[in-house]
C-alpha cells in the first residue's frame, strides 16, 4: 500500500478509537491494541516528515514552548450566565421564557462544570484555534494547549460539517485526574494544587505545551459560536450534531418541559455530585428552541435564555481570631474576620467580610467565637452565623468598631440610610490612595502593564505619589530605588506609563473611580457625552438621561465633578498628556457605514475575518451571523457555502475580498 495511503488509514483508525472512547464512551479494543497501531503511525510518519499531518492523532504531546500567549479577538463575545439560587428563581426564569412562547417551552439541561470557558474554532474540520474567554472579547491563544487534551479531536469527523464551526465549553480537570496530578507534584516536591479548577486553569496556562499535555485535562462542550451554514434549531439537536461530529458533549445533558421536570434534574444531579467525577458547581438551564432564545435576547453581559441554578454554598465550621478594619477605594471601612484557616468550597478561608457594623450586630459576634462560615463559587466568603453554643466568654472579646480611620486617623463619617462608614480622608488617607492608583492603572482602566499592587504599595509608602496624575511625574531615578525595582523594570513601568496616555474616553472616565460608575456606565457616558468638558458640565438631571444612571449615580457623577481636588487631577492628567480620540470627529469622518448590515462568510486570504468585522464595526457597521432581508451586504470570500446562495436568492449585494478592500480603503 502506498505509504500517504497507510498514513490515511490509520490516522482514520486512531480517530474512530479515540470517537468510540472518548465520545461514545465504548471503547472497541484494548489500550495495549490502540497503542500498537498509535505507534505505527508515529514510526512512518517520523521516517517520512512530509505526511506528518499537525493535526495527526500522534501530535497529541505539545510542541514548542511559547514565550507569551497571543491576544485573541473573540468573533462573538463569550458571556456570562445570570445565576439563580431557588426554586423560585428557576420558576421565574422559566415563567419569562413562557411568556415569550406560544407553545410549552422545552428545556435544554446540564450540569455546570467547575472549569474554565474556552472557545474552539474548526475550519474545514480542522482545529485551528483555541482560545481562553479571558474578558469575554478578548482571550489568549491557548491553541497549543488544546491541542493535547486527549478528547479534544484534532479533526472533526461525518458529514456536513460547516466548513467554520466554533464549539464553546469547558475545560477542567477530573477528580481522579487531579489526585494524581497532585501526588505526582507533591512527591517532586513541587507546589500543589488546591482544587481541580486551579490545576486546569494551571495547565492549560502553561507556556509549554509540553507540560500542559502531561495534565490530565478534559473538555465538553455546551454551545456553539461563529458558524457556516446551518445547524439545527434546538440547542439540544446541535448538542447532538456536536457529538456526531467527534466532539465530546456531556453525557448529562438532556431537554425537559415544566418546571417539575426541571427542578427533579436539579434534585437527581445534586444527589449524584460526588459520584460524577469531577467538579460542577450547579445546573445550566437553556431554552431548546434556538428562535425563541434569539426572540429572549440579551440582557447586560448574559443572555435572558439561559441561567445558572447554582448549588447550595458549602459551610465549615472555624474560630475567629481576630478582626481588622480595611479600608477601600471610596474610603468604605470593612471589616474582616480573621479566620483559623479551614478549607470550603475548594479553596481555604482565612478571612471573611463582616461587611459593616450592622452585620457585626446582626451576627452578634465576638472575636473567639467559633462561626459557620459559607463559600460559594468566587463569591467572598461570608459569616453565616456565630454558634453561641461554643462560646467561652473567658476567651471572647467585644469587636470596637474604630472611631477614626485606622490608616490616616481622618474622622469617619456614616451617610443616613447608609450601612457603609467611610473615611472622610479622601487621596490624604494611604489606603485610599493605594486602591485608587491600583484602580487607575488596572486592566480596563489605563491598563498599565507592570504597575501591580506591590509597586503602588511601595510608590505610595516612599511617599512618591498622592494621586494617580503624580504617576506620570514619576522618574526612572525614583522608581529604580525602591526596593526590588531594578533599572530594567523600572524603565518597562516607565514605558508603560506612556504607552498608556493614549486610551478612550470611556477607560478614562472608569479610571477616575467615581463612585459607582463601573466600565458599562463609563462608557454609556462617553458615547452619550462623547467629550469630558460635556460631560464636566451636564446636571444631575441631564445626567439621568444616559442610560444605566440613575439619581444617585447622577449626584456622584455631578458632585464629582465639582470637587475642586478632583478637578485639578483632572486637569494635571490632560497637561501630562493624557488623551483620547474626539468621539464626535472620530463618528463624523468615518462612521460611513452607520445603518448596514454585513455578513461575512467564507475564508479570505489577506484578512482574518474577526479584522473583517472589526474593521467593519468601526465604520458603523453592524455585523450579523445570518443572512436575512435585513442583510445589505454578504462579504463572501472562498469556499462560501450556504450563506452565499441564501444571499444570491435574496438578491443581497455580495462582496469579494478585493471589493472588501476597496470599500475599507486598503492596499
Ligand atoms: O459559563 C457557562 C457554563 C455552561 C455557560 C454556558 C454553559 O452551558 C452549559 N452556556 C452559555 C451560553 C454561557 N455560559 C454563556
Amino acid at each position: 500500500m502506498a505509504i500517504a495511503l497507510q498514513v490515511k488509514k490509520l490516522t482514520e483508525q486512531l480517530e474512530e478509537y479515540n470517537y468510540q472512547y472518548y465520545v461514545l464512551d465504548e471503547p472497541s479494543i484494548s489500550d495495549a491494541q490502540y497503542d500498537a497501531v498509535f505507534q505505527q503511525l508515529k514510526a512512518i510518519e517520523s521516517e517520512h516528515p512530509h505526511l506528518l499531518h499537525e493535526n495527526s492523532p500522534t501530535q497529541k504531546v505539545g510542541g514548542q514552548a511559547l514565550s507569551k500567549f497571543e491576544q485573541v479577538a473573540h468573533e462573538m463575545p463569550m458571556l456570562s450566565l445570570d445565576n439563580m439560587f431557588n426554586d423560585e428563581a428557576l420558576q421565574a426564569f422559566i415563567q419569562r421564557a413562557s411568556d415569550k412562547s406560544i407553545k410549552e417551552v422545552a428545556f435544554c439541561i446540564e450540569p455546570k462544570l467547575d472549569g474554565l470557558a474556552v472557545s474552539i474554532i474548526y475550519e474545514h474540520g480542522l482545529l485551528v484555534q483555541a482560545a481562553t474567554r479571558g474578558d469575554g472579547h478578548t482571550g489568549e491563544n491557548v491553541t497549543a494547549n488544546v491541542k493535547t487534551i486527549s478528547n479534544i479531536p484534532l479533526r472533526l469527523r461525518g458529514d456536513n460539517i460547516p466548513q467554520r464551526l466554533e464549539v464553546r465549553g469547558e475545560v477542567f480537570m477530573p477528580q481522579l485526574g487531579f489526585d494524581k496530578l497532585n501526588a505526582r507534584l507533591e512527591a517532586l516536591g513541587e507546589k500543589s494544587f488546591v482544587n481541580p479548577r486551579n490545576a486546569a486553569a494551571g495547565s492549560l496556562r502553561q507556556l509549554d505545551s509540553k507540560i500542559a499535555a502531561s495534565r490530565p485535562l478534559a473538555f465538553y462542550c455546551y454551545a456553539v459560536g461563529v458558524f457556516d451554514g446551518d445547524l439545527e434549531n434546538s440547542q439540544y439537536a446541535r448538542m447532538q450534531q456536536l457529538k456526531g461530529w467527534g466532539l465530546p458533549v456531556s453525557s448529562e445533558i438532556s431537554r425537559v418541559q415544566g418546571l417539575d421536570a426541571c427542578l427533579a434534574y436539579y434534585r437527581n444531579i445534586v444527589t449524584q455530585r460526588e459520584s460524577l467525577g469531577y467538579a460542577i458547581d450547579g445546573v445550566v438551564y437553556k431554552v431548546d428552541d434556538i428562535d425563541l432564545q434569539d426572540k429572549l435576547g440579551f440582557v447586560a453581559r448574559a443572555p435572558r435564555w439561559a441561567s445558572a441554578y447554582k448549588f447550595a454554598a458549602e459551610e465549615a465550621i472555624t474560630r475567629v481570631e481576630n478582626v481588622e478594619f480595611q479600608v477601600g477605594r471610596t474610603g468604605a471601612i470593612t471589616p474582616v474576620a480573621k479566620l483559623r484557616p479551614v478549607f470550603v468550597g475548594g479553596v481555604t478561608v482565612s478571612n471573611a467580610t463582616l461587611h459593616n457594623q450592622d452585620e457585626i450586630a446582626r451576627l452578634g459576634i465576638l472575636i473567639g467565637d467559633d462561626v459557620v462560615v459559607r463559600r460559594a463559587g468566587d463569591v467572598i466568603p461570608q459569616v453565616a452565623r456565630v454558634l453561641l453554643e461554643n462560646r467561652d466568654l473567658s476567651q471572647t472579646q467585644e469587636i470596637h468598631f474604630p472611631s477614626v480611620c485606622p490608616v490616616c486617623s481622618s474622622a469617619l463619617e456614616r451617610i443616613v440610610g447608609e450601612a457603609t462608614i467611610r473615611c472622610t480622608g479622601g487621596l490624604y488617607c494611604a489606603a485610599q490612595r493605594k486602591e485608587a492608583i491600583k484602580h487607575f492603572a488596572s486592566r480596563k482602566a489605563l491598563d498599565i502593564d507592570g504597575l501591580g499592587n506591590k509597586l503602588v504599595a511601595l510608590l505610595v509608602d516612599h511617599d512618591l505619589i498622592k494621586d494617580p496624575a503624580q504617576l506620570f511625574d514619576l522618574t526612572l531615578a525614583q522608581i529604580s530605588t525602591l526596593p526590588r525595582m531594578g533599572s530594567v523594570s523600572a524603565k518597562k513601568v516607565l514605558n508603560s506609563l506612556q504607552v498608556s496616555k493614549k486610551t478612550t474616553l470611556s477607560r478614562f472616565l472608569y479610571a477616575l473611580g467615581i463612585r459607582e460608575v463601573g466600565e458599562a456606565t463609563a462608557n454609556n457616558l462617553a458615547m452619550h457625552y462623547k467629550n469630558l468638558s460635556a460631560l464636566q458640565d451636564a446636571g444631575i438631571e441631564a445626567l439621568k438621561e444616559v442610560a444605566d444612571v440613575g439619581d444617585i449615580v447622577a449626584k456622584n457623577i455631578y458632585y464629582f465633578f465639582r470637587q475642586p481636588s478632583n478637578l485639578q487631577v483632572v486637569n494635571r492628567l490632560l497637561e501630562a498628556g493624557v488623551h483620547w480620540p474626539d468621539i464626535q470627529a472620530v463618528e463624523s469622518t468615518t462612521q460611513t457605514l452607520v445603518g448596514q448590515t454585513f455578513v461575512i462568510t467564507g475564508s479570505f486570504a489577506n484578512i482574518s475575518r474577526s479584522d473583517i468585522k472589526s474593521e467593519l464595526q468601526a465604520l458603523g457597521a453592524k455585523v450579523s451571523g445570518s443572512v436575512s432581508k435585513k442583510t445589505n451586504t454578504l462579504i463572501a470570500g472562498t469556499a462560501a457555502g450556504s450563506k452565499l446562495e441564501k444571499a444570491q436568492a435574496l438578491d443581497i449585494n455580495i462582496m469579494d475580498e478585493q471589493q472588501l478592500f476597496t470599500l475599507l480603503n486598503k492596499q
